[in-house]
Order: structure tokens, then C-alpha cells, then sequence
């Protein structure tokens, strides 16, 4: 009821001062995506007041889109101040329904990020890629973009570690990323007379051509000789370079 009184009050002053015609004002609305715009156009001042129900809102030339349809009554009147008097037109009426803003749904189920690690006894080869042919993906390795496939290089100096992150997007999603930490074992270089392969050359390197040649087992590594045969002079050698 307020806002009609105040209104009334304006209509009530317009009548009693008639020596100056006020032509009325002209509202006009521009539509936005997501605000709608107020304008007036008026000679000389004006008032405008917008009311969403019985709550007149703070900021009545910009009128933001909600998640529902709200009516709003926009309300304006011209003044003119003329000889110590103030002279008013009628108010002019505007009722705007601002639709919704339009929530733009995001397609279902979201792509999937994938990575692929494919283990060789020199390179890492490492692709992303997603369940989704429209959806763009682009490797990251500690942070630094790479192409895809992407090789890592073996280090002889041991484990290296490297942080992968794979980051996708296209038009309609949200972009998305996903990581792996991946260890990426260094190159191990073979001892010399390790046959066991615990990291030693002791006695039971010897025992282990032994057991081969019982077993008639003739792998490479135990021809410690190197002519071509698993036999009692691979031992000799090994006991030979043990001493
Ligand atoms: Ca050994
Ligand atoms: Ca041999």
C-alpha cells in the first residue's frame, strides 16, 4: 500500500498545480541475457521507482533475471520545477515479467579423463585422452604442456618422478582435469658377476652357475666367459674375478 500512496501524493500534487503541462515520461526496457535495462525518457527530471510485489527493488534501471519468472511494476512521473513551484506529469505505468534465466543443462554423463602409461625398458610413452571424441585433452607434465604421446626418458640415475595432469574442454562442458603422480624407474645398469641379481657378487653367484649347469640351464648371463657354453670354466671365472 505504500507505494500507492506515495504515488497518489504525486497524482494529488500534478492536480493542484496546473500552470505547467508535464508531459508524461516514457519508459522503455531493453532486454539482456541476463539483466533487463530501464530507461526513461523525459524532459526535465524525473522520479522511477520498480516493484517486485509489494518490495521495491534498489537498483531500478537494472533489473537482474532470477532462476523463476518474476512481474516487476516499474513506476515513473516527470517533474519540472518552474517559479518556485514543482510541476509533475501523471504516472506512467510499466508491468515487465523478466522469464527466468535460462540455465544452460550440461550434457550427461560428463566426459571421462584417461591416462595410458606404457612401460619400455628405455621410454615411458604416457597418453590422455578422453571417453569423448568433441572433448579436447592436453597433457601436462609437472606442469609443463607437452604433445601427445609423451616420452619420458629413463634416467640412469634412478627413480624420477613426475607429476602428469591431464585437462580437457570443450563447448557445452565444465573443463576438467585429472592427475597421476608417476614413478619412472631409472635405468639399472647389470654388476659384473651378479647372477643373482641381489646387488652382490659373492659365493652365491657361484652356487648359482652351479645350479645352472646341473640344471642344464645355459642362459647368457651365467656364461660368465663368454664362449658360448654354461660349463665348469664360468665357474673358475667367477671364482677368479670374486678373488
Ligand atoms: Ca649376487
Ligand atoms: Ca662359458
Amino acid at each position: 500500500m505504500k507505494k500507492v500512496l506515495y504515488f497518489l501524493l504525486m497524482f494529488l500534487m500534478a492536480s493542484v498545480a496546473h500552470a505547467i503541462e508535464v508531459p508524461d515520461p516514457v519508459i522503455t526496457v531493453t532486454e539482456g541475457e541476463e539483466y533487463y535495462v530501464v530507461d526513461v525518457e523525459v524532459e526535465g527530471d524525473y522520479g522511477l521507482r520498480v516493484f517486485n510485489g509489494n518490495w521495491e527493488i534498489e537498483t531500478p534501471y537494472v533489473i537482474q533475471r532470477l532462476e523463476e519468472d518474476v512481474e516487476y511494476h516499474i513506476m515513473a512521473y516527470a517533474e519540472i520545477y518552474s517559479e518556485g513551484s514543482w510541476y509533475y506529469s501523471n504516472v506512467v505505468d510499466y508491468w515487465l515479467l523478466v522469464p527466468a534465466l535460462e540455465q544452460t543443462p550440461l550434457p550427461s554423463p560428463p566426459p571421462m579423463l584417461y591416462f595410458d602409461v606404457i612401460e619400455g625398458d628405455e621410454y615411458y610413452t604416457v597418453f590422455a585422452y578422453s571417453d569423448d571424441d568433441h572433448f579436447t585433452v592436453s597433457l601436462f607434465c609437472d606442469g609443463v604442456p607437452v604433445d601427445n604421446p609423451y616420452s619420458i626418458e629413463r634416467s640412469p640415475d634412478g627413480d624420477m618422478l613426475y607429476e602428469l595432469t591431464a585437462w580437457g574442454q570443450a563447448e557445452g562442458y565444465n573443463d576438467i582435469t585429472d592427475k597421476i603422480t608417476l614413478v619412472v624407474p631409472g635405468i639399472v645398469k647389470p654388476i659384473t658377476g651378479d647372477l643373482n641379481g641381489d646387488g652382490e657378487v659373492t659365493i652365491a653367484d657361484v652356487n648359482a652357475v652351479i645350479d645352472a649347469i646341473l640344471g642344464q640351464n645355459s642362459e647368457k648371463k651365467y656364461d660368465f666367459d663368454g664362449d658360448g657354453e654354461v660349463t665348469i670354466s664360468d665357474v673358475m671365472a667367477l671364482i677368479n674375478f670374486l678373488m
